[in-house]
């Protein structure tokens, strides 16, 4: 009979991972985010509590190192397995990386609910050159990463747990990497940790649904934003406006049984204004799908600072 027949709808049945269990593990990542990094639990509070109630995310970021099977399509095949789609590549090379950004299934991008229950995150993963490194710098990464070839399988899992898929790394590697790449030396401690979420600005309904405010509310707050290139970030088409705190830094305990402080993870805010095609759509009618979509080079590229030992310095002066 009939009701023998197609009892899923289409989209899911293509894909290994469910819809409930693609949302728990991105909840699972948040969790273990948030718990490391006090100061971004109390903005993600707080923009929720101004606001009354509802945050959306427009995405999430994570680095990764490109040896070993450790780089971005490590982590990208969980997305992918959900029904992401590789949408653009962006390259930093004064800073050696490259990033890949991810689209999540259409009907995902503009669903109801809040945080990791409601419309679903881009993704956007860089990853580090290495071999464009100093020899000294390469042999440090690939001692860690060589050990960890199952990076390319267990990326999401210890995103997932917080927990580095290499053997905790020495106080004097991690050193001798922030000399040359404050990336390197971030991703060794860090690895696949959620870097930042970012709030979608555009869906909060006061009047933070502009960046301009909100940026001067968190502020007003004594929450310090990353100043790199001036607060606001905004590309040239003037469409795309992100702005992002300093990140908080965490104890890390090394190898040689030193403990030091480093830096971890922050939060966005992004921005995306219609596009001149729909600006006459009724407000009511306007979808993630006619704004501003995708990342821009000259952001993220400041954006990137927000982990660095000059905007965390300017943090506790
Ligand atoms: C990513 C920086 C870029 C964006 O939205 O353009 C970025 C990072 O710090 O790893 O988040
Ligand atoms: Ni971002």
């Amino acid at each position: 009979s009939r009701m023998d027949v197609a009892p899923l709808q289409t989209a899911q049945v293509d894909f290994p991972i469910s819809e409930t269990f693609f949302r728990n593990a991105l909840a699972s990542m948040e969790k273990t985010y948030l718990s490391k990094n006090l100061t971004v639990s109390s903005v993600l509070d707080f923009v929720r509590t101004y606001d009354g109630g509802q945050v959306c995310y427009d995405h999430f970021a994570f680095r990764t190192f490109n040896v070993d099977n450790c780089g971005i399509s490590a982590l990208a095949q969980f997305f992918l397995d959900f029904g992401y789609i590789t949408r653009g590549e962006l390259s930093f090379p004064g800073k050696h990386l490259r990033a890949l950004w991810f689209s999540p299934p259409q009907h995902l991008l503009d669903c109801n609910g809040e945080g990791v229950n409601g419309p679903l995150p881009r993704i956007f993963i860089s990853e580090l050159l290495v071999d464009k490194l100093s020899p000294e710098s390469q042999a440090i990464i690939k001692k860690y990463t060589s050990i960890s070839s199952g990076g390319s399988k267990y990326a999401a899992l210890a995103s997932v747990l917080g927990s580095l898929t290499w053997p905790t790394p020495l106080l004097s590697d991690y050193h001798r990497l922030a000399r040359e790449s404050e990336y390197a030396a971030w991703t060794l401690v860090n690895g696949y940790a959620l870097n930042h979420l970012t709030i979608s600005v555009h869906r909060l309904k006061s009047d933070v649904q502009k960046i301009g405010k909100l940026n001067e509310l968190i502020q007003s707050n004594k929450f310090k934003l990353n100043t790199e290139g001036g607060i606001l970030k905004v590309s040239p088409d003037g469409r795309l406006l992100q702005s992002s705190t300093v990140a908080d830094s965490m104890v890390f305990h090394f190898a040689e049984g030193i403990s030091e402080s480093v830096p971890a993870s922050y939060i966005e805010f992004a921005e995306r204004l219609v596009l001149p095609e729909y600006e006459n759509l009724s407000v009511d009618k306007i979808l993630e799908l006619h704004r501003r979509d995708g990342f821009e080079v000259g952001n993220a590229d400041k954006i990137f600072e927000s982990t660095s030992a000059e905007q965390l310095r300017r943090k506790v002066a």
